[in-house]
């Protein structure tokens, strides 16, 4: 295998553990979740030592009142609060946290960060809960223990001597909760830099633009409800088996009632064929599968757009005959652009839409069916939809799509993303972006007494290639893990070493450790399973699912270690230490989070009376104008959008490969070697390919081949010895597992339209190993 095997230097460390067991490959028949999660469950908890509390916890998980909020997905609660409502994964990630491992001083004594640099990011994990604060010492290459006031001096100091505040920057991964997001971004801002990038940069910044543009608000419009009620699914892009697993549920029950399910994925995933229905204990006990597919369609990667080009031509084409194929009364009361949609439909040839798709005209229109037989229907997605060049031209197809039959502002239709981090939506709600509203500014100025900078700032792009310049001397990671997150990992993990100051707030050792700037802080926080004490007793944090609604999380175990901080009490000593003069009661905020709460509600569209609100039994959803039909567009009207179809044949030779999750992952936390669904064991370091486009290339299945991406800018990457693996993909397509594959992805190669990085059509070659 490669040099990224022999766990040397970063950034060719290993991510997964090093396997017991030779590689093997048989595909999965069985249904998702059921058993199999079962089974894998007791093993993980066996393996975390946790097979007492872990049970016990889990059962405290999303609770409609008390209890924390899983922090495995961003999926919602179930409604009827009383369901057991988790899943595999879900408790993966949950005992993850929960575990008895521990890293504490003498740990980092007798390691220095060279040598852990040479260790796996597994191993790195899988030492268990940081304990206290750590900070760099370039003397001796060892982290050494520091005072919490002597780490917040630091910070002080150093955002202090800066030359003006946009030279530091505020990075959030989508777990922290509300209270702290606000906190966090009201210090940003205080400092005077809109500089706040953050891991939805990467995920569904795409959605949140396309959506704000086609409907004046960037988020779905549908709730669970909507998915109970609706006669139609479309699932585009999501492996929700392994990654919305808590979906299954919902489309077992669709194709119960006798909705119908369709899946678009250049694979057939897990959650495509059935499930057992893991809270239904009949069925558990009976291993009886239900079905959560009625059709499944493998568009090429990146023909999702044509598809749904395909199935707006083939509805404007049935109202010739068929009047009601279109909601003509709706496109003409509520939306804006209608002529020129469907002129370009008309225009785009059905050839090209095959072309382009990668379907034939006939399964474009079974889908199309489909969705004009629907009374209701839903469109639902996630990174495989928005990780592209043209991401917001393809969700703003997939509202036209909605549009043309009305499938906006009623029961059971609508658009529906499906969010990664469990707080991801809250982040952007509480103020955690780079490119705020004046309005937002204003009010929060306002509240707040400070003068809020209005120039925009950077995002996750952004600040990797401000700090690589020396333009960003001090990084701020709340939460993640950015340096393997992030595209083109060795130029993240030069930026990241070129900065004076890199602060790490985090609950496990990782890479972000190991990769940081001239002086370097370790600050370990409390997890959400655990009681956050503080002044004004046991607090809670609130958080925002993908369906916009909000409720409490109250942490029951016992903190990790006595010298954790909470969240917010992290970020209030930073804040004080480098505004010493600030008016903002930092300190009084952490007494008793209400408080913080109070001035959110002053601030944030939606949050009016949340401290009463978010007690309700299932807190509280907030508003989407779009639901209600009052669009905040220019035109005060739903915007069709009339984008051309973008060209994503891979030029010959070449092959677009798509960069994703394994089952047995969380991101860059990875719990094995294994991808059960995808009947891998054992493999991370693997490429899924068409039989077709390996005999063509004499590729054997295993044979070690060497990948080799071409950026935009020509420049090339490569990742050698990785394995072979025959799969059921379109031909000119391949897929293998992220963070490895981060390799791969320029720097430079972000969609013009969101700046999201292009992580699901990276163009590669791919040879057998000399
Ligand atoms: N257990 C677990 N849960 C998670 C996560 C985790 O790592 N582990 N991560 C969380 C986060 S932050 C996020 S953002 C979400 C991510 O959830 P997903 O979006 O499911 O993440 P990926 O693993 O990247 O899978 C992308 C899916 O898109 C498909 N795909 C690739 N290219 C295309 C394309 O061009 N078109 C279409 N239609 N499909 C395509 C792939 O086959 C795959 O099924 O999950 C969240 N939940
Ligand atoms: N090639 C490629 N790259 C990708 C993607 C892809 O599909 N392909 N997906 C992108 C996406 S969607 C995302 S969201 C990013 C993920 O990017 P990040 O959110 O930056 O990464 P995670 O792996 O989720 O972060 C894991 C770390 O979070 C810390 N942590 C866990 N719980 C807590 C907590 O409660 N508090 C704090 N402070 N820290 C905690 C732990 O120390 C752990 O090591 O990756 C992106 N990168
Ligand atoms: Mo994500």
């Amino acid at each position: 295998m490669n040099a990224s095997q022999d766990g040397k230097d970063a950034p060719e460390s290993r991510v997964g553990p090093v396997p017991e067991e030779k590689p093997d490959f048989h595909p999965y028949h069985h249904p998702a979740a059921g058993w199999g999660a079962a089974k894998s469950v007791t093993r993980f908890l066996v393996g975390e030592r946790e097979l007492l509390d872990g049970p016990r916890a889990i059962l405290k998980m999303n609770h409609e009142n008390g209890g924390f909020d899983c922090p495995g997905c961003a999926w919602p609660d179930d409604r009827k609060g009383l369901h057991l409502d988790i899943c595999e994964n879900g408790i993966k990630h949950v005992a993850w946290e929960m575990t008895r491992k521990r890293v504490g001083q003498e740990f980092f004594a007798e390691h220095s960060v060279s040598e852990l640099s040479g260790w796996s990011d597994f191993a790195l994990e899988d030492q268990g809960r940081l304990t206290g604060p750590m900070s760099y010492d370039p003397e001796t290459d060892h982290y050494v223990p520091i005072s919490w006031k002597d780490a917040f001096a630091l910070v002080g100091r150093t955002v202090r001597g800066l030359d003006n505040p946009n030279q530091a920057a505020f990075y959030t991964s989508g777990r922290l909760g509300n209270e702290a997001t606000f906190l966090y971004q009201l210090w940003a801002r205080e400092l005077g830099t809109n500089n706040l990038p953050d891991c939805s940069n990467m995920c569904h910044e795409a959605s949140g633009r396309a959506l704000q543009a086609s409907l004046g608000t960037g988020k779905g419009t549908c709730d669970l409800a909507d998915w109970e009620a609706t006669d139609a699914l479309f699932i585009m892009g999501v492996n929700a088996a392994s990654n919305a697993p808590r979906m299954l549920t919902a489309l077992a029950e669709a194709y119960q009632r006798g909705a119908q399910v369709v899946h678009i994925n250049p694979l057939v995933e897990a959650a495509a064929t059935r499930t057992i229905i893991p809270h239904d204990f009949k069925d558990m006990a009976l291993n009886k599968a239900t079905r959560t597919s009625t059709l499944n369609l493998q568009v090429r990667i990146g023909g999702d757009m044509a598809f749904l080009r395909g199935i707006a031509k083939a509805v404007l084409e049935q109202s010739g005959s068929d009047p009601k194929a279109l909601d003509k009364e709706f496109i003409d009361r509520h939306t804006e652009g209608f002529d020129a949609y469907r002129e370009l439909c008309e225009a785009t040839p059905w050839d090209e839409i095959e072309r382009q798709s990668g379907l034939s005209r006939e399964d474009v229109l079974k889908a199309a069916r489909v969705y004009r037989d629907a009374d209701r229907s839903i469109i639902s997605w996630c990174l495989g939809v928005t990780q592209h060049e043209h991401g917001v031209d393809t969700v703003r197809e997939i509202v036209n799509v909605l549009l043309l039959r009305g499938n906006l502002g009623r029961e059971g239709a609508g658009p529906s993303p499906v969010r990664g981090h469990s707080n991801v939506q809250g982040n952007r709600t509480c103020g955690i972006d780079h490119r705020p509203s004046d309005a937002f500014l204003a009010r929060l100025a306002e509240a707040c007494d400070i003068d809020a900078p209005r120039a925009h700032g950077l995002d996750t792009v952004g600040t990797i290639e401000a700090m690589r310049r020396g333009d960003v001397k001090v990084f701020v990671g709340m939460g993640g893990n950015f340096a393997l997150a992030a595209p083109d990992t060795p130029y993240t993990y030069e930026a990241l070493r070129t900065c004076e100051l890199t602060v790490q707030v985090s609950t496990k050792l990782n890479r972000s450790h190991l990769v940081h700037g001239r002086r370097a802080l370790i600050l370990p926080c409390l997890g959400r399973t655990e009681k956050d004490q503080q002044r004004g007793g046991l607090q809670s944090t609130s958080v925002e699912d993908s369906m916009s609604m909000v409720h409490l999380s109250v942490g029951m175990k016992r903190p990790a270690s006595k010298h954790l901080l909470s969240e917010p009490a992290i970020i209030a000593g930073m804040a004080r230490a480098s505004l010493p003069d600030s008016g903002t009661p930092w300190e009084w905020y952490v007494e008793d989070y209400d408080r913080v709460r109070d001035t959110m509600a002053q601030v944030i569209d939606g949050f009016e009376d949340c401290n009463r609100r978010v007690r309700l039994p299932l807190g509280f959803r907030i508003k989407q104008p779009a639901r209600e039909l009052v669009f905040l567009t220019d035109s005060g009207r739903a915007e069709f959008s009339a984008a051309p179809l973008p060209d994503v044949i891979p030029e010959p030779g070449t092959l677009a490969l798509g960069t994703m999750r394994s089952h047995d992952q969380w991101n860059t936390t990875i719990y094995s070697d294994n991808d059960r669904y995808r009947g891998i064991k054992n493999l991370r370091t693997l490429v899924f390919l068409n039989q077709d486009d390996m005999r063509e290339r004499g590729i054997g299945e295993f044979d070690p081949v060497d990948i080799t991406s071409t950026a935009r800018d020509g420049s090339r990457r490569s990742l050698e010895g990785y394995l072979a693996i025959p799969y059921d993909i379109p031909r000119g397509c391949a897929a293998g597992y992220m963070p490895e594959m981060n390799v791969l992805c320029a720097i430079g190669d972000h969609s013009t339209q969101s700046d999201q990085p292009i992580m699901k059509h990276v163009k590669v070659t791919v040879t057998l190993s000399s």
